[in-house]
Parts: C-alpha cells; structure tokens; sequence
C-alpha cells in the first residue's frame, strides 16, 4: 500500500455482536407472524411442523431427527409458513386494478409477493394489459390448444421448483414424457446440479452418503461454502452438539458468518436463561470466492507431504482396494505450485497446512457444502475435489464420515428422485414403458441454461413452471426476460404472484395452487404428501389450514387435468391417480428404484431411508471402484480477477428465501432496511477512496455484449478477502453473463463473477 493509501481512514466493517440464534430469533418469529396477520393460526400452524403427523416444513431440506421431536422449527422456517400462511391475498381485483406494466414499474421483489396468496385462475388480456380470471376448464384448453399445436414436443419445457411433493412431481414427469419430451429444467439445475453430475463420477451416486447420526460419531466437520444460520437454521442444532463434544469445525467462507462463529439455541433454555452461547468454528479461514479447489489442492498436497514422512497419514489400504486414479491425482497434486495455490486460494500455505493437520488427525470427517462450492465455472470439479479429500483417507462408507452436500428447497432431491430429470437414468424410462405400456422419450432434454437458450432463440415456444420464478432465479436478467417474453405461452403454478409472471408470453396463465400446510381433499378425502430431505429421509407430510380461496387447488390435481386435456387418448387414468395419493405412491414403488412397498414403509413414524451404495462402499461407476479425479483448469478459471478487478459473489440475506423477499434486513451481517448493498473489503474501499455509505456503481467485466451493471448501489465495508465483494441475489443476477457457467452442469456462476467497482457520478 503506498503511503498516500496508507492515510486513508479504514471504514469500519459491519458487523452483529450477538450470537446467532438466541432471543432475537425468538423476537423475530414473532414479528413475521404478526406482520402476515396471522400469529394465532400461525403458533398453532408451527406447533405441527415437522411432527409425525404433521406438514414437513417448506423451509429448507435439513432433516429432523426422526420426525419426532415435539419443538422443530426455527426462525427461518417460521417465517416460510407465516409467508405461506397470511391472510393477505392477491385476488383477482388486485389484477384487475393495476396493469401488468404498472406492476412491473414497482421496485424490487418484496412488493409484489407481499400483496399475499393467489386465489383465482388468470390469463392475460393484451387488449387491458391484465391478468384476468379464467375458468381452469377453459385455462386447461388453452394448454392444451398450445401442447398439441406443437410440432414437436421438445418445444416445450416444464420447470419444477423444490417445493412440489413426490406424488405432484412424479405425476408431472409421467405426463410429460407421455406427452413426449424430457424437457425439465428445474431449480436444481441452478443449485446442486454440480453435486448431481460430479458425485455419481466420483462415488457412484448423486446424493449425499451420511445421516444424522454420523455427526454424533464424527471427529471432524468441514463446513464449506454454506451459511446454516440464515438457510438450514437447524443445522446449527447439530453442530452446536458437535462443537460441545470438543469435536473441530473448520470452516472454508470468504465471508464471517455469524451463524458459524456463535450460536445461542432458542430451544435451549439454559442458553436463553443464562444469555449464553456455543462457539461453533474452531478454525475459520477465508478463502476467496471461487478458491475451493485451489485451497482444496493445497491441502491434498499438504496431506501429500505428512504421508511422504509419516506414512499411515492416507488410507492406502483403501485406496488399493476401493479406488482408481490415485497416481494420476498425485502427479497433478505435485504439478500443483504453492505460489498458484496461495494466489487463486487466497490462504497461506501454512493455513492450508493447519487443515491438513487437523484433517489428518480425525479418525472419521464429514464435509459439508453448499452453494459455495457448487455455483462456480468448476462448480462440478469442486464437488469432485471434496470427494478426492475424502477418498484419500477413506472418509466415505464408515460411521462418521462421508459428504454431505445441503440441498436446497425442501423436496428437491426427491422431485429428482421420481423422475424430474433432464438426462434421466435408463431404469426409469425402462420402468416407465414396462409398467405404463407407453414409450418415453430416450434423448437428454434441457437445463434451465439450455431451456432459456431455447426460448430466446424460438425453438421452444412454451413454458409452463410448477412452482419457483426462473426469470429473476436465472442468470442474465435481461436475456432471461426476452427469453420468456418470446415465448407463444407461458404458464405459472404458484401460490403468489411474483415478478416472473410480468415477465410473460404472449399468452400467459397464472394458476394458484395450495401450500404444504394446507388440506388437500381429493376423492372426499384428507390426502397426505411425502417428501425426501437432504439425508434421503422419505416421510409424510400432512397439511391441515383451510386453502386461501376455493378456486385453489392441489398440484396434483392440476397436473392430473393438464394431462387428461392434452392427451385424450391417454393410457393413464389420471382420475383414479388424482383421487388417492396412495395409488400415486403405489405406481411410484413400481417404476422408482428403492420405493417397494412405499406406502407401508413410509407409514412408519418417521418414514425410511432410502439408502444410498457409496455408503456400504459400494461405487456405481463403470470401473466398480471410486473415481479419483484430476482437475487440471485451475489456472483458466474465467472468474480468476485480473488487476483492478474484485471477484463478486451473490448470496442470501437472513430476510429472504431466493426470489421471496420477506424483510429488507440481513442481520447476522449488520445490515438494516435496504438491500442495494454491496460488500467490501475496507482496504479495497480505502485504495479506491471509497467509504460506507458512498454510492457506486458495478460492472461485469465481460465479452458477452450488453449492460450488465448496477449502478447506485451502496458500499458496505465488510469481513472478506481482498479482492473479493458481495451482493444479494436475486438482484444481483442482472451481473450475471449467461456465458458463465460450468460447462459440465449448465450451473451458473453465481459465485464468481470479475467486476470493477466506481463512485456513482
Ligand atoms: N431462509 C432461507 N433458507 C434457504 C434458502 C433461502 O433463500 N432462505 N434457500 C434454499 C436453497 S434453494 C438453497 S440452495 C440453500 C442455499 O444455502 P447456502 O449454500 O448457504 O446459500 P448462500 O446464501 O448462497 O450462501 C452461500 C455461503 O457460501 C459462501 N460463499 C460464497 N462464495 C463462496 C466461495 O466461492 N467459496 C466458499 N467456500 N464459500 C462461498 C457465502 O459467504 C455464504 O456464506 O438454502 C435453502 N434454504
Ligand atoms: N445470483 C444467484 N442466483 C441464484 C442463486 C444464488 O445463490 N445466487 N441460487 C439459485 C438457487 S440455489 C435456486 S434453488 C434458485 C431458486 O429458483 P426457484 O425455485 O425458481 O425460485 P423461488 O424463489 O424459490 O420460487 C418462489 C416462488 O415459488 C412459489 N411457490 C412457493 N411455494 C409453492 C408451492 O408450494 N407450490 C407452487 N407451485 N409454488 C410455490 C411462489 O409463488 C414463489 O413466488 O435460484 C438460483 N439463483
Ligand atoms: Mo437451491
């Protein structure tokens, strides 16, 4: 720093004092209930969540020991069901007052959502420029006016969000592959995808291999690139056990988490009484965005190092007997320099040596990852560098051990599980034609990245979405828009109106559907869902509110009536299917792998676990063994910053769930009633003479031609790398290229995109 720089006052970075958790948790479930008129209802409604016989939460997708406890739910998971359980509501009057244009002129996405539950069917009308109420009779002609119009079905393409229970998404995919396509882009496709995609290479299998009870057992957790506090509250349960045991917990985040440093449990009431709390990291060390792997190489090398003078340091009998690729690693390992490591990592080779240590003398490890890892150009060779770590000392297939990737919406995995897949494995189409009588479409279908292509380009002329908000979820805002908008007809399921549907075809359909804690009647009877957490838990879920209108219905019914209209000559009897969940359930134990006997085994308190083969160390990859694997494109990383530039990455604040805003505060990061925020460092801040508070603007330093920026934005002063800026998503995705993302998975780069920062003029 020079000595002009030197003089600069350093701003002081945000900061929260408190613990995460504790009494201003407790105060904020409060205020959220109240806020959604509903803190009766809601009490009530939160007392069932996640109870045996009660809904699964659609917070996020962390599993609850045993489904049995009698107090499991958790500030963040509160404030999902208040969203979902207001007595606001956008009726049809809302529509029928205000334009779609004048809706889409108001700011932000908290506006919009807020107005509440949706309670009618709608279709566009261009001559008023508004959602007007339609009958779901004529709303399923119009599908299916437009499905069999097509030339081919690959022209159309049906997205699922996280949220859709096994029995509705499974019947999605039925109808779509009888219809013709394996066109599903889905949320997971922007998430662990990476995980889907790499796993599977690595180990056999796309999910994670442990349970619960493996963090009892476990002498060391890494916990990289996800922040528990704000999106799996109920994590911070488990790790508070763990840290208590004196158990290490390193942690790999650019930025200070609160939630990863103290945690107070509202559940505990020796820690409410007393104000007191549990550290949780041992060891925090922050690498910079999109440095995973280079720090992940530093560490295989430190471990390298020990083995080459210790011995016994890796597991070599395991790796003769379960592994292939260990000299083929090694020798890129070696290859590997500390200089590059250092630079692309941001970590000292003496921090990376330290993990190496503590990594070493764990008997069993487990590590944990989120979005971190998964939303780079390398996002599916991060996921492969963790497995490599673990593999080296035999950390997978034991009490204790194993990867745990945290999955995101609360049925993700298991709407993947039943068939929401774009590159479908070949059982399940086997399964589909032998059991159904139909024959299911053999070739790949699209990503969301591939289905927005498409869209934008004309070859796909429908969109019709279950559930989520791909145009503010995707990358490139502004190509996401004209994608949707070149479509002949889009068609949203949703429980409230969000900016996604302004965003529209030519025609368009808005079609409400109720919520997980809400009663589905079908056939004259109270119809039970189930759902698979991020552990491959399958269990009941059971909603019990009255739905917000009468006009709303179960996503299963909905599917049920687009199937019937679209195919008429239909060897499925959709009626029968729609009117009985459990025969749902009965067709799934035919055509899904590990569902025999679902609807016994899933009657048990709790339900069942569907296995997983890595775990008994058994590796379902060609060779029969697991997959070392090199990654050599350390240094080509298009995300890597040149001078002058900083390394953004987009997260979640404390107040949101993706594309839904609840509340403009990020509290565990000291932020308050704004989210035009962006991170940085204060030296950073002071070499470029800016102050918090100051307002700048953001440019993506880009080939792809367009104007990707953000201008106005607030600087914050904060905890992270040098060279290395934050920004929330959804906002932040109008920064985002569509050209970057990982080749391998179609993810986009979320968390590494090269910016320049300037004063607002
Ligand atoms: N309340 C709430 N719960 C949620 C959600 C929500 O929006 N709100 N979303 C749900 C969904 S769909 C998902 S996928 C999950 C997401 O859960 P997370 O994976 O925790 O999501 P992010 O907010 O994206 O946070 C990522 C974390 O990674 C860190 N990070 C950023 N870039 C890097 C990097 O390059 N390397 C490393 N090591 N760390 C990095 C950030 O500092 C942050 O702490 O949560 C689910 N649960
Ligand atoms: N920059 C950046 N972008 C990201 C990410 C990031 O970290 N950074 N994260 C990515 C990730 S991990 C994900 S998963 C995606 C999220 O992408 P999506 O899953 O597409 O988006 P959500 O915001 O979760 O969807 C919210 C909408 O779902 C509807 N909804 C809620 N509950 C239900 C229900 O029970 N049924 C139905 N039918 N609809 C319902 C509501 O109408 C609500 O408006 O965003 C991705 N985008
Ligand atoms: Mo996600």
């Amino acid at each position: 720093m020079s000595e002009e720089e030197g003089e600069t006052q350093i701003p002081k970075p945000a900061a929260y004092d408190g613990a995460a958790g504790g009494w201003a948790a407790l105060r904020e479930v409060v205020r959220h209930l109240r806020q959604q008129e509903v803190l009766l209802k809601g009490s009530k409604t939160l007392k069932s969540a996640n109870q045996p016989t009660g809904f699964d939460c659609p917070g996020c997708a962390w599993p609850d020991p045993e489904h049995t406890s009698s107090f499991e739910y958790c500030e963040n998971g509160a404030k999902a069901v208040a969203w979902e359980e207001t007595d606001k509501r956008a009726g049809a009057d809302l529509f029928a007052q205000i334009s779609v244009s004048e809706l889409a002129a108001q700011e932000g996405d908290y506006w919009l959502e807020a107005h509440g539950r949706l309670t009618h069917p709608m279709q566009y009308d261009p001559a008023q420029d508004c959602y007007v109420p339609i009958s779901w009779d004529d709303a399923f002609s119009i599908i299916a006016r437009h499905l069999r119009g097509l030339d081919d079905p690959n022209q159309a393409e049906f997205y699922t969000s996280g949220r859709t229970s096994n029995e509705a998404a499974f019947l999605y995919q039925l109808f779509v592959r009888e219809y013709g396509t394996n066109n599903f882009p889905d949320c997971s496709n922007m998430c662990h995808e990476p995980t889907s995609i790499g796993l599977p290479k690595s180990i056999g299998v796309g999910k994670g291999t442990v349970t619960l009870a493996d963090f009892d057992e476990a002498d060391l957790i890494m916990s990289i690139g996800h922040n528990p506090a704000t999106n799996h509250p109920r994590m911070l349960g488990t790790l508070r056990d763990v840290a208590k045991r004196g158990i290490p917990i390193v942690v790999l985040n650019p930025l200070r988490e609160r939630g990863l440093e103290r945690y107070a449990n509202p559940q505990s009431p020796f820690e409410m009484a007393t104000l007191s709390a549990t550290d949780i990291a041992s060891h925090y060390f922050q690498v910079r965005p999109g440095g995973d792997a280079a720090a992940l190489k530093g560490i295989m090398k430190a471990l390298f190092a020990m083995d080459a003078v210790e011995g016994q340091v890796l597991d070599h009998i395991f790796i003769a007997e379960h592994t292939n690729g260990f000299d083929a690693l090694k020798a890129d390992i070696d290859a590997t320099t500390w200089p590059d490591i250092e630079q692309i990592s941001g970590l000292t080779r003496q921090q990376l040596e330290e993990i190496a240590k503590v990594y070493a003398s764990a008997d069993s490890a487990i590590v944990c990852y989120g979005m971190g890892i998964t939303q780079h150009h390398s996002g599916t060779d991060n996921v492969r560098q963790l497995a490599n770590l673990l593999l080296l000392r035999g950390n997978i297939g034991r009490p204790g051990a194993g990867i745990c990737p945290l999955r995101g919406h609360s049925n993700v995995q298991g709407d993947r599980t039943v068939g929401i897949s774009e590159r479908p494995p070949k059982v399940l189409l086997d399964n589909i034609q032998r059991v159904c009588g139909f024959t299911p479409p053999r070739n790949d279908g699209h990503t969301v990245t591939e289905a927005l292509e498409a869209m934008e380009d004309g070859r796909s002329k429908v969109f019709v979405a279950i559930g989520g908000n791909v145009a503010r979820a995707a990358s490139d805002l502004a190509q996401a828009e004209r994608a949707f908008r070149n479509c002949d007809l889009t068609v949203f399921v949703l429980t409230k109106p969000n900016r996604g549907i302004l965003v529209h075809g030519r025609e368009s359909l808005v079609l409400p559907t109720i919520g997980r804690t809400e009663q589905d009647i079908q056939g004259g009877k109270a119809q039970s869902i189930t759902v698979e957490d991020s552990m491959s838990m399958v269990h009941v879920s059971t909603g019990m509110n009255e739905p917000p209108s009468e006009h709303c219905r179960s996503e299963t019914w909905i599917v049920g009536e687009m199937a019937k209209k679209t195919l008429p000559a239909s060897v499925i009897d959709w009626d029968r299917l729609v009117a009985d969940n459990s025969e749902i359930r009965d067709l799934i134990a035919e055509i899904v792998p590990g569902f025999q006997n679902f609807n016994e085994r899933v009657a048990q308190p709790g339900g069942f676990y569907l296995g997983n083969p890595a775990r008994n160390r058994v590796w379902n990859t060609p060779s029969g063994r697991a997959e070392f694997h090199v990654f050599d494109g350390l240094l080509e990383d298009p995300a890597c910053p040149k001078d002058g530039q900083l390394t953004l990455t987009t997260c979640r604040s404390h107040d949101q769930y993706n594309t839904t805003i609840y509340g403009m505060d990020d509290r565990y990061r000291g932020i308050t009633g704004r989210r035009d925020v962006v991170f940085l460092n204060v030296e950073d801040m002071a070499q470029r003479g800016l102050s918090t508070g100051q307002r700048i603007d953001i440019e993506t330093v880009c080939e792809d031609s367009g104007d990707y920026a953000l201008r106005n934005m607030e600087a914050v002063g904060f905890n992270l790398p040098r060279g290395t800026a934050m920004a929330y998503f959804p906002e932040a995705n109008a920064l985002i290229p569509r050209s970057h993302y990982d080749r391998q998975s179609f993810t986009p780069a979320y968390k590494s995109i090269p910016i320049i920062v300037k004063a607002t003029s």
